[in-house]
């Protein structure tokens, strides 16, 4: 009989069978493509060697970090879409959107403080279900969407009343990229939705983002307008929106940006205040080999750069991103791990030259270094990175917000007197400030810290930072479930256990801390002032096992990893004392302590004397305890003549002197 279905040329059923396979395969590829585009692209596009556990595969049960991490979800992020509520920053979008009545309220990158809660709740709600928050989110990104103009232009300021454009924007767009945000406020929604896109599935604020993109990608470009962003931060946003969609438009414009930068001619920002060196505009990045300028635009520029090359294969940033990183850590950076001395322009000064009361210091900054050198790791592998990430990360950074969860610090000095504020009323955190970047760039940090800790290659797996956790970490040979028992940053010692109920192949690659390989950071801006190396012992199902640290790292490989096996690492932690290079002139004939990845500062409320005129005997025996009274439990370093608290827990008690860098009295 006549097939009647079927065309002639099909009519053989090995023909038809092979065209019903084809016709099965690009079905299916459809669907998978339009389910998770991720999945696009993953396969063949270039990225980094070393590719990060995401923090949804790791699940923290810390003691230190746990009740910081819940303190996050449970109050920052609340408190800070209500801080946005309160001061016209949500109410914009629906003035914008035409849904309320009235004028603009604020500073005229508000829009992006709300996209970086956004992205902070989503990350939250990818690993904790809050059926209340998503609907919060709905409605708010309703609002967003109805704000976003026609053509996909999104800046709530001029959409409600170009005329009335708040102070720093003016009336049209594009005209004055050096200040407006534009850009800047956009790249924060393309982060907030690709987090939400990933917390929820759903494309709401992610077409919203994409609709923006495609706009910027028509006006911005080669033969279009050549301008760059006044504040960097898109670069990052377009990468992720790349990762998400595999649309290599976004990518290109990324690096469009990257490169147009220092590249003066054609684009509109070679004059003005904010022009050239403030906003890494003097020359383009292969030929630059100093951080200059403001430190948040910096540390997000050094980061887009990182990505960008490592996802377009691009070669000729390397020498010039190296340059700037030992710039920074050699020259530029406090003990803290926060950079940007300069309050007048929020960033860099000249080099050593780190002055403690008026360290500026900004979180954001903090910030964009542990971004950026997280990124750097994942390129080289090189532990120095993941040195400088864990020292921010518990001082620089930390200190940014109060335990409570709702008072942050914009800058951080190393040093107050307790009674002048300069800036941003540094002598306590704030509940808030006009211009609140710090306070949600942390709310979109603690979630995603789990993503820092484990890293992967092939078989093997990076443990960069020690925090209580469970993961199942994929690998070449299957998932390897690992938990790790730490009572980290107090004491030195974790636990990694086995949780596979087979055997499994797997490198455990065991990051030895900067401090315990007696380094304080990469270069000589600062040393410990004794030659005592810690001691650091690792054992396999109790068995002391002879390793060797090499490049900063203690390499276990098995290829019959079993359930159950523990492998225990102990670091000697104790109390340091750190000194500065010469040239740090704030710093002469002055210690910091240390212990762990922690500094210490002195405060007057634990030191009546007060802790600026105060003098250490250079002789004086400094001991160690742990007091579970004080603060929610931390640890005290004392001597006769001084009591220290981690830096990170300063300002929680009374008002009065601190200082990180104390006067040493040498021996007559
Ligand atoms: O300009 C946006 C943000 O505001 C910057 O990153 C911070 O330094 C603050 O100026
Ligand atoms: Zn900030």
């Amino acid at each position: 009989m006549k097939n009647t279905i079927w065309p002639n040329c099909l009519s053989s059923s090995l023909v038809r069978n092979a065209f019903i396979f084809v016709l099965f395969i690009m079905t299916s590829c459809k669907e998978k493509i339009t389910e998770t585009e991720v999945a696009k692209t993953s396969v063949t596009q270039l990225d980094y060697p070393i590719q990060p556990v995401p923090f949804t595969s790791v699940a923290i049960r810390d003691d230190f970090w746990t009740p910081r991490l819940e303190t996050n979800r449970k109050v920052t992020i609340p408190y800070n879409f209500k801080k946005c509520e309160e001061t016209g920053r949500l109410r914009n979008f629906a003035i914008a959107g035409g849904l309320e009545e009235g004028d603009f309220e604020g500073i005229f990158f508000n829009d992006s403080d709300v996209f970086k809660v956004i992205e902070g709740a989503s990350y939250s709600l990818q690993v904790h279900d809050d059926s209340k928050l998503k609907s919060f989110l709905d409605e708010l990104i309703a609002k967003i969407a109805a704000a976003q103009e026609d053509d996909g232009y999104l800046y709530t300021n001029r959409t409600i009343n170009p005329d009335k454009a708040a102070d720093g924007a003016g009336d049209k767009r594009w005209t004055n990229l050096q200040t407006y945000h534009e850009l800047y406020n956009v790249g924060h929604l393309y982060e907030a939705a690709v987090a939400h896109f990933q917390a929820t599935g759903e494309r709401s604020l992610l077409e919203v983002a994409l609709k923006n993109a495609d706009l910027i990608d028509q006006v911005f470009g080669a033969g279009k307008n050549m301008g760059v962003p006044g504040h960097q931060e898109i670069e990052i946003g377009l990468v992720k929106l790349y990762r998400t969609t595999g649309e290599k438009k976004y990518l290109e414009l990324a690096k469009f940006f990257i490169d147009q930068r220092g590249n003066a001619e054609g684009h509109n920002t070679t004059e003005g205040k904010y022009a050239g060196k403030y906003q890494q505009d003097h020359l383009p990045l292969a030929e630059q080999e100093e951080a200059v300028g403001h430190s948040v635009r910096a540390g997000y520029f050094y980061s887009g750069a990182t990505d960008v090359a490592a996802l377009t294969g691009e070669t000729a940033y390397d020498n010039a991103l190296d340059k700037i990183w030992n710039d920074i850590v050699h020259q530029k950076i406090y003990l803290t791990g926060g950079i940007g001395a300069e309050p007048k322009h929020e960033g860099f000064g000249p080099d050593y030259e780190l002055p403690n009361a008026t360290a500026y210091t900004e979180t954001c900054a903090a910030i964009a270094l542990m971004l950026w050198n997280h990124r750097m790791f994942l390129k080289s592998g090189d532990v120095k990175y993941m040195d400088v990430f864990e020292r921010t990360l518990y001082n620089g950074f930390l200190a940014g917000v109060s335990f409570e969860g709702n008072t942050f610090f914009y800058p951080n000095p190393l040093e107050v007197d307790g009674v002048s504020k300069f800036n941003q009323g540094v002598c306590g955190r704030s509940p808030w400030f006009d211009c609140s970047c710090c306070p949600v760039n942390v709310v979109r940090i603690l979630p995603s810290l789990p993503s820092y800790m484990y890293a992967v290659k092939g078989d093997e797996v990076y443990v960069n930072l020690y925090i209580g956790n469970e993961t199942e970490i994929p690998l070449e040979s299957g998932n390897l479930q690992l938990a790790q028992t730490t009572n980290y940053p107090w004491e030195g010692s974790v636990k990694l256990e086995i949780l596979n109920k087979n055997a499994i192949s797997a490198v455990l690659k065991l990051r030895v801390p900067g401090w315990a390989r007696n380094r304080v950071m990469d270069g000589d801006l600062y040393h410990y002032n004794d030659d005592h190396s810690p001691t650091i012992t690792v054992s396999i199902n109790g068995e002391t096992s002879n390793t060797s640290i090499k490049d900063g790292y203690i390499t276990l490989e098995n290829n019959n990893w079993s359930p159950n096996d523990k492998i225990n690492i102990s670091f000697e932690m104790p109390v340091r004392k750190v000194v500065s290079h010469e040239l740090v002139a704030a710093n002469r004939g002055k210690i910091a302590l240390e212990r762990g990845p922690l500094v210490y500062c002195a405060e007057e409320v634990d030191n009546p004397v007060g802790v600026l005129d105060l003098q250490i005997p250079e002789e004086e025996m400094l001991n160690y305890s742990f007091d579970s009274e004080l603060l929610g439990g931390i640890g005290k370093i004392k001597g006769q003549t001084i009591t220290a608290i981690p830096y990170y827990a300063w300002a929680h008690r009374e008002i009065g002197e601190m200082s990180v860098w104390l006067k040493q009295k040498s021996m007559p």
